[in-house]
């Protein structure tokens, strides 16, 4: 083996070893980066179209199942009745049933906004407003539906509304703490 052979067999070693390091280093920053909003966008958007659970979560990834009925006919058709009003942080099944008479919606808003306080425009609450970010959401849920909403709610202050026009300001809203 010449000297100029051996020098390029380690330049192709030393290139070699240079490229995995590159591509671990890729694949790692992906995993670690980019996954945790990915997995809540597509919680979001399968909430939203297909009014069903999420697809990368599932009820039975949940920590807390929260029986969550809307427009009991005993309180009233704007009214949510949550199970529970607090949980430990994680992922969270809500287990929504439209126990009334029209179409509602179920909206979940991260805000430190108390749920009385939203900004209203036109006939709809803007939760947006103030700092309140949407993590998901069921719309079009018909009487008698039973959609399971699966989020992953870290701790803070929340609100559940129903933003069809003119509901949240029957007052379909709920507080939501997670601890
Ligand atoms: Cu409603």
């Amino acid at each position: 083996m010449t000297g100029r052979t051996r020098m390029n067999l380690l330049s192709l070693v030393s290139v070699l070893a240079a490229l995995v390091l590159a591509l671990a280093a890729c694949g790692g920053s992906d995993d670690s980066g980019e996954a945790g909003s990915e997995t809540a966008a597509a919680t979001t958007e399968a909430g939203t179209t297909a009014g069903e659970t999420g697809s990368t979560l599932s009820a039975a990834d949940a920590d807390t199942v929260v029986k969550a009925p809307m427009a009991d006919p005993a309180v009233g058709e704007y009214t949510f009745s949550l199970e529970t009003s607090s949980v430990p942080a994680g992922v969270i099944a809500f287990e929504i049933e439209n126990r009334g008479e029209i179409e509602h919606e179920f909206e979940v808003i991260k805000t430190d906004v108390p749920p009385d306080q939203l900004e209203v425009a036109g006939e709809k609450a803007e939760p947006e407003v103030g700092g309140g970010v949407e993590i998901g959401e069921v719309e079009d849920v018909e009487p008698g539906d039973t959609p399971t909403l699966v989020l992953e709610l870290e701790a803070g202050n929340y609100v559940i509304l129903c933003n069809l026009p003119g509901h949240y300001e029957q007052g379909m809203v709920a507080a939501f703490t997670v601890e």
